[in-house]
């Protein structure tokens, strides 16, 4: 049966599960909700690194060593900046430089941000939906021992090297949701993809409407973690959950989940923590959850959507 399936995403790691799912589903039963806390102005340039990141990575022209950015990428104004003292920092290839260029002008012409990406990702051959969490303007600032900082500084121009003591989703409470996160009525089921649960899940649960929609949903929900052996596969989540109180774990992003999900998929490596985090509530599928290419990444989707369908039979959600 083709049930409808929102996955809710963020960066290079949220990518590769929806590619996975795409590759799986028929594209007319996915769609992928994206993080845009992640965006800043940059350059002059309007930047959504999560909404590319999952759009090259579906249209299948993502940089295969970075996950972010484009593939067979040149850096000619990089280079040319860098001579005239711009700001090279984050690093923005010649190729990207024409989505956000292109996405800019639209924007300023006041077009919404999710008719722009739903043009930008058809261009490029994208068949799966994929939304921005909400078109009005939410940005993580994150609090350190250095002070607040906004996200991207934090992330990219000081490495994550500063202690984060807390995070905050900046115009989130005034944000208007993205209707298919609130429209979850028929939805057949809702996958959490392997991303950086206080960044890149959490400030899509913070847009109002959304954790109360979710919960209403009958549909399964489900994690799969993003923390296998204690680490994460990439970017910071580990050194958040250690800084932000939290085990280092999968049994620590479980216990963060364990209000508003029905299952978690626990990658074999840490499979001695199924019955912790089954002690939380949740129903546990233990599975390779990594995804080193793509045969990789539809065997992950597969296990997921079988899990969702093993939790529709069982009635065993919200
Ligand atoms: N991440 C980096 O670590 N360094 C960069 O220079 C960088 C540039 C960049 C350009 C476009 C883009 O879409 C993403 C980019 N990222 C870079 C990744 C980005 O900071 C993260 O992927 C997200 O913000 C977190 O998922």
């Amino acid at each position: 049966m083709t049930r409808q399936i929102l996955a809710l995403a963020g960066g290079v790691g949220g990518a590769k599960l929806a590619l996975g799912l795409a590759g799986t589903l028929p594209h007319d039963a996915l769609t992928v909700a994206v993080n845009t806390a992640d965006d800043f102005e940059h350059l002059g340039l309007s930047i959504c690194p999560d909404l590319d990141t999952v759009m090259y990575t579906l249209a299948g022209v993502a940089n295969p060593e970075t996950g972010w950015g484009r593939r067979d990428e040149t850096w000619t104004v990089m280079e040319a900046l860098g001579q005239i003292g711009g700001e090279t920092w984050f690093r923005l290839g010649d190729k990207d430089l024409a989505t956000h260029i292109e996405r800019t002008r639209r924007l300023r012409g006041g077009e919404s941000l999710s008719s722009v990406m739903r043009d930008l990702a058809a261009r490029l051959g994208v068949k799966s939906a994929m939304v921005p969490m909400s078109d009005d303007r939410v940005r993580t600032m994150v609090t350190t021992d250095q002070g607040e900082l906004a996200f991207q500084d934090w992330f990219v121009r000081l490495r994550c090297e500063p202690v984060v003591k807390s995070v905050r989703f900046a115009g989130a409470d005034k944000a208007k949701a993205h209707p298919t996160l609130l429209d979850t009525a028929d939805l057949g089921g809702i996958v959490v993809c392997p991303s950086n649960p206080f960044v890149s899940v959490a400030p899509i649960l913070a847009v109002p409407g959304v954790q109360a929609a979710l919960a209403k949903t009958r549909a399964p929900k489900i994690a799969v973690t993003p923390i296998v052996g204690g680490q994460a596969i990439k970017g910071p989540a580990a050194k958040m959950l250690a800084e932000l109180g939290h085990d280092v774990s999968a049994l620590g992003v479980a216990r963060y989940y364990k209000e508003w999900v029905d299952g978690f998929m626990l990658d074999a490596q840490d499979a001695s923590l199924a019955r912790d985090i089954e002690a939380l509530g949740l129903k546990v599928k233990v599975a390779d959850t990594m995804m080193r290419n793509d045969a990789d990444k539809r065997r992950v989707a597969r296990d997921v959507l079988d899990f969702v369908d093993d939790l529709a039979v069982s009635g065993r959600h919200s």
